[in-house]
């Protein structure tokens, strides 16, 4: 397909809470949305480098800066024949993987879009619904942890994450599982702990945990591995995994027996069809991480998450509990801890015009 026109914009809505990590907190969602023209149809990925690079290096500013002079200039005016095609062009550009997933992944909703195919169906997903579940930021007290749990068990999420860093990790952990005996319960430390503080993350493993997410460093294999040896409970790696190859490595060293996939992180859904591979060759389970998506986003990883491999509850949990009103219409929501897939055309909701006018910051536009 010709790309004729893409759209860069810098979009910010406020969340509906504070979003507490051992790395941050966040109250505003600023982000980078892309949209590509062709033909009368318009494909959209959500770019989900934050403003600053406290999770992972990209950040809204690079990724902006990455995307107009290097990666638009690739398909703007171009005859792309698919979204691998767009792959080729853009793997001289190295890193950069939030910036080339905004572009892979508008191209992947273009060309569904043009095939009258939804996106979970041109990516092989095979689920008409997926399991959810929810990721909690670190909150005041331990009390309030509970009560957290609580509403969001109540409200039927598949899986519970807490985030923790070192402190009252344990202690939160024990309180939940008390309250809670039989949930799925898990833990995500964003790389807080180190081979010396690991102690408490062994602490951690006689709660049941269905496995401890990203314990140590961010760009750490070795020492998950050996940290692996002394725990019962599985390590699910995230921040660690940005291409199949580290996945092929983590698991080859026995890092991790579970995956994270983040779309953005890893450089589109070509990387995550290719993590899907490696790990069903491997028997490990992956789901579908979030960085607090939009709706674009947010239908983005439904999609991919709709893959037989992604057979855990993902971070993919209802709009409404991040926006007031999103920019995607119907709203993904979930129900009994269950959010159908989209079967029209593409991600399979639409932009609401109206909406996304109001949160655009800026908007640049690149034609041949
Ligand atoms: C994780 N996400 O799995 C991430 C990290 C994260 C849902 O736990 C703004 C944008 C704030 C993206 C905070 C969840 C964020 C963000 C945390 C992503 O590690
Ligand atoms: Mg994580």
């Amino acid at each position: 397909m010709r790309v004729e026109v893409a759209v860069l914009r810098h979009v910010e809505m406020p969340l509906r809470f504070r979003f507490r990590t051992s790395f941050g907190e966040t109250t505003i969602k600023s982000f980078l949305l892309l949209e590509l023209l062709s033909s009368g149809l318009s494909g959209f990925g959500e770019c989900v480098a934050e403003a600053g690079p406290f999770y992972a290096p990209e950040t809204v500013g690079t990724a902006g800066h990455v995307l107009s002079e290097f990666l638009l200039p690739l398909v703007v005016g171009a005859e792309i024949a698919s979204p691998e095609d767009f792959e080729s062009r853009a793997a001289r550009v190295r890193g950069n993987r939030m910036a080339k997933a905004a572009v892979e992944t508008a191209l992947r909703d273009l060309f569904a879009k043009a095939s009258g195919t939804s996106l979970s169906a041109a990516l092989g997903g095979t689920r008409t619904a997926i399991e959810v579940g929810v990721s909690l930021g670190i909150s005041p007290t331990v009390a309030d942890t509970v009560e957290n749990v609580r509403k969001h068990v109540g409200e039927g999420y598949r899986r519970i994450k807490l985030k923790i860093e070192p402190g009252t990790d344990v202690e939160r952990v024990k309180a939940v599982r008390e309250a809670f005996p039989s949930i799925a319960l898990t833990v995500d430390a964003n790389a807080a702990y180190t081979l010396a503080t690991a102690d408490r993350i062994r602490a951690l493993d006689p709660f049941g945990l269905d496995y401890i997410e990203q314990p140590l460093h961010h760009e750490d294999l070795a020492d998950h591995a050996e940290l692996a040896k002394t725990l019962r409970t599985p390590i699910c790696l995230d921040e660690s995994i940005r291409s199949a190859r580290d996945a092929r490595t983590a698991i080859a060293l026995g890092a991790c027996r579970v995956i994270n996939v983040k779309i953005g992180r890893v450089g589109g859904h070509g990387e995550a069809l290719r993590i899907h591979a490696v790990a069903a060759r491997a028997g490990v389970p992956l789901w579908c991480g979030g960085m607090l998506e939009a709706g674009v986003g947010r239908a983005q990883n439904v999609a991919v998450a709709s893959l037989p491999g992604f057979s855990k509850p993902g971070d993919t949990s209802s709009s409404s509990r991040y926006f007031e009103e999103d920019i995607v219409t119907p709203p993904l929501e979930a129900t009994g801890g269950l959010m159908p897939v989209p079967t029209g055309p593409g991600i399979g909701v639409a932009v609401r015009r109206d909406v996304l006018e109001r949160v655009t910051v800026t908007r640049k536009d690149f034609r041949a």
